[in-house]
C-alpha cells in the first residue's frame, strides 16, 4: 500500500467515489469556523461542502483552532483535506471532504484571524468550542469576567494573541465594525439551549467590559449588523481512534493524519434569522425554522441527556462505550425511561418523544461505533446543567416524580468522587465537595451548589434520594 500523504495532488489518483464533492481549488474562504475538532469536520463542513457543490457557490471554510497548533499543522500538510467515514451497522463508507480551505491557530495567527473577520467576503462565523468555551457565569449566564482566562483577555492588547474564543471574536467583530464591513452572522453550534442568545450575550459582555474607548459605538453597530442565529446540530462523532486511522489508510490508499468517523444520521436545524449571505445548507437537508427551541430542547434533554446518563451509569458499571451500555440489560430501559420522564417538559411543537426515543435506541446501538463513555462524561459540570437540571427543576416544581434523573445525578455524583473522575473545568471545586466525614446528602448539596443550582441543593427530598442511590452505584449495580 502506498504511504503517500493525502493532499490536493493526490486527489486525481483516488477513485471517483473517494474524492470530495467540490474542487477545493474553486472555493473561497467565506466562512470562519472556531473549533477544528472532529465534530465540525464531520458536520458543518460536510453540509457546507454539499451546499457549495449543489449551488456552485464558492463557500469554503477557514478553520481556527483555539488551542491545538498540532491539528493546524497536520491539516495544512494535507492542504486541509481529510476523510470522513460513515459507520453503518452493515459497513463503512469513506470519502475525502473538501470544504475546509484554510487552517489557523488562534493565538499565533491572531492577525490573520482578525483579517478574515473583517473581510467583506466573510459573512458567516460558526463555532464548536464546547460548553466551557463560552465562559458563562453559573449564576448569571453572562460572561464570567472574573475567570482568569477572560480577565487576561480583557487586559490584553486586542490586536495581539488572546486565549479565549469569546475575546478573539469580540476583538475581530469590533475591528469589523470599525472598518464598516457588511453584516455577518455568528452561529453557535454547541449543545446549549438558546445558544444564539447565549453567544450574543458573552460577546456583548466582553465588549462592554473592555477598556476600548469606542465600545459603546461598537455595541450599537453590532446590534444592527451582527446576527446570532440559534442552531441545533446533531451527529454522533466519536473521537478518532488509532484503528480509525488504519481503516482510513486502507480505504483511501493514501495516509490521512486527520480522519473522522461518524454515524450515518445527521441533522442541522437553524433559526431563520441570518442577516448576511450564507451557504445554502438547506440543499443538503438543513432545516431553517422561525424557532429552534422545540428541536433544541428535545435534542438536549433526550439525546444528550441520555448520553450523559449512560456515560456515568455505564462507568459505574465498569463499561467503556455507549454500545456496551446498550448491550447491558438496563441500557435501552434507561433511555426510554429517561425520555418518558423528561417528555412533559418538552414544547408541544417538537418531535414526538416516543418516536425520538425509538430512533435513539437504534443510533446508540450502532455496533460499528465506538463512542467512549469517558469522552461523553467529560465536562459534566457544564453539560448536565443544560441536559438534566432545567428538566429536573421543572418536573419537581410541577410536583412530578423524577426517579430516572435522580439515578443519573447519583451516577454523576459518584463519578466526581472517584480517583479517575472525568476531566472537568470545575474539577477542583467538585473534588473539594468530598470530605471523609461529610454525609452523602451534604456532598450532593455541595456539588449542586458548584453547578450554580442552589434551589436544587436546598431540595432535601432530592438530595436525600440521590444520596440513597450511591451505595448500589458504588457496588457497580444499576437499579432502574
Ligand atoms: C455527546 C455529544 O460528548 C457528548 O457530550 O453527548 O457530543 C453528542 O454525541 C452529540 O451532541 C450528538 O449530536
Amino acid at each position: 500500500m502506498s504511504a503517500d500523504a493525502l493532499n490536493r495532488a493526490a486527489l486525481p489518483r483516488l477513485a471517483e467515489e473517494l474524492r470530495p464533492a467540490v474542487d477545493p481549488a474553486e472555493l473561497r474562504p467565506r466562512v470562519v469556523h472556531f473549533g477544528i475538532g472532529a465534530f465540525h469536520r464531520a458536520h458543518q463542513a460536510v453540509y457546507t461542502e454539499h451546499a457549495a457543490a449543489r449551488s456552485g457557490e464558492p463557500w469554503g471554510i477557514t478553520a481556527v483552532a483555539p488551542r491545538s497548533t498540532e491539528t493546524v499543522h497536520a491539516l495544512r500538510r494535507q492542504d486541509c483535506l481529510y476523510s470522513v467515514t460513515e459507520r453503518r451497522p452493515d459497513g463503512h463508507r469513506t470519502r475525502v471532504a473538501g470544504a475546509v480551505v484554510g487552517a489557523l491557530a488562534m493565538a499565533p495567527d491572531a492577525k490573520a484571524v482578525d483579517a478574515l473577520l473583517v473581510a467583506p467576503e466573510v459573512t458567516v462565523v460558526t463555532l464548536t468550542v464546547t460548553e466551557k468555551g463560552y465562559h458563562r457565569s453559573t449564576s448569571t449566564g453572562g460572561l464570567d469576567t472574573a475567570s482568569a482566562a477572560v480577565a487576561a483577555d480583557l487586559a490584553a492588547d486586542p490586536d495581539g494573541p488572546l486565549g479565549t474564543v469569546v475575546g478573539r471574536l469580540a476583538a475581530g467583530l469590533a475591528a469589523r465594525m470599525r472598518a464598516g464591513a457588511p453584516p455577518i452572522s455568528v452561529v453557535s453550534c454547541d449543545n446549549m439551549a438558546g445558544n444564539g442568545v447565549a453567544l450574543a450575550r458573552v460577546v456583548h459582555d466582553f465588549v462592554r467590559a473592555s477598556p476600548w474607548p469606542d465600545r459603546t459605538e461598537i455595541l450599537d453597530r453590532m446590534s444592527d449588523t451582527v446576527a446570532f442565529p440559534a442552531t441545533v446540530v446533531d451527529r454522533i462523532v466519536p473521537a478518532t481512534s488509532d484503528a480509525d486511522q488504519v481503516a482510513a489508510v486502507a480505504a483511501l490508499g493514501v495516509h490521512d493524519a486527520l480522519p473522522v468517523t461518524g454515524e450515518p444520521y445527521r441533522q442541522w436545524v437553524l433559526e431563520d434569522s441570518f442577516t448576511a449571505p450564507r451557504p445554502p445548507w438547506e440543499l443538503d437537508g438543513a432545516l431553517f425554522v422561525p424557532d429552534v427551541a422545540p428541536y433544541q430542547l428535545t435534542k438536549l434533554r433526550l439525546l444528550n441527556g441520555s448520553h450523559s446518563a449512560l456515560a456515568y451509569l455505564g462507568t459505574a458499571a465498569g463499561l467503556a462505550t455507549i454500545a456496551d451500555t446498550m448491550a447491558a440489560d438496563w441500557g435501552e430501559r434507561l433511555v426510554r425511561a429517561l425520555c418518558a420522564e423528561v417528555s412533559p417538559t418538552l414544547p408541544a411543537r417538537g418531535p414526538d418523544p416516543v418516536a425520538y426515543a425509538d430512533d435513539l435506541v437504534v443510533r446508540f446501538r450502532n455496533p460499528a461505533m465506538r463512542h467512549l463513555l469517558r469522552q461523553i462524561g467529560a465536562d459534566g459540570s457544564v453539560k448536565i446543567t443544560e441536559r438534566w437540571l432545567p428538566a429536573l427543576r421543572e418536573l419537581r416544581t410541577r410536583g412530578l416524580s423524577t426517579p430516572v434523573l435522580e439515578l443519573a445525578l447519583a451516577a454523576w455524583v459518584h463519578g466526581t468522587g472517584r480517583d479517575d473522575a472525568p476531566a472537568d473545568p470545575a474539577a477542583g471545586a467538585l473534588a473539594a465537595c468530598w470530605g471523609p466525614a461529610t454525609r452523602p446528602a451534604e456532598t450532593v448539596r455541595a456539588l449542586l451548589r458548584v453547578l450554580g443550582a442552589a434551589d436544587l441543593a436546598d431540595d432535601d427530598a432530592l438530595t436525600g434520594a440521590v444520596a440513597d442511590r450511591l451505595p448500589a452505584l458504588r457496588a457497580g449495580r444499576i437499579e432502574i
